[in-house]
């Protein structure tokens, strides 16, 4: 089924300037905020600046240097939130059951507290 990108979503908007946000990291193809309704002290999304809606979406579509700039914004981002808080956990939510509010690939970057234990 092919990927369906919808140009309204909210994430768009923010990369096109048209809603501000609380940048921490800018790179070439990928921007780092602070989500608007943290869950922990430090709660970041990174986000592509490509059109893609997943992170199967991405996967198959964008080019190596996307995916290398993206996988090193997260990293670099999981460094900063390390150096203040002990660990982090990554969240990338997909489509219906992932329950995927916004439909522009973002991961979630949690840490400053203890997360709990999600899977046992
Ligand atoms: P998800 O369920 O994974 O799609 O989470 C979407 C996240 O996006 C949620 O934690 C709240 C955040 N969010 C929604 N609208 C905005 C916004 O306008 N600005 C920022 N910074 N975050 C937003």
């Amino acid at each position: 089924m092919p990927f369906e990108y919808d140009d309204q979503n909210i994430f768009a908007k923010i990369l096109r300037g048209e809603i501000p946000n609380d940048t921490v990291l800018e790179t070439e193809h990928s921007l780092a905020f602070r989500d608007i309704r943290p869950q922990a002290p430090i709660h970041v999304l990174v986000i592509p600046r490509g059109r893609y809606v997943s992170f199967d979406h991405f996967a198959q579509e964008a080019s190596e240097a996307e995916i290398v700039d993206f996988v090193r914004a997260v990293g670099e981002v999981c460094r900063m939130a390390g150096v203040e808080a002990d660990g982090f956990r990554l969240i990338a939510n997909a489509g219906k059951h992932g329950v995927q509010d916004v439909p522009h690939l973002h991961v979630h970057i949690l840490a400053g507290r203890s997360l709990g234990r999600m899977l046992s």
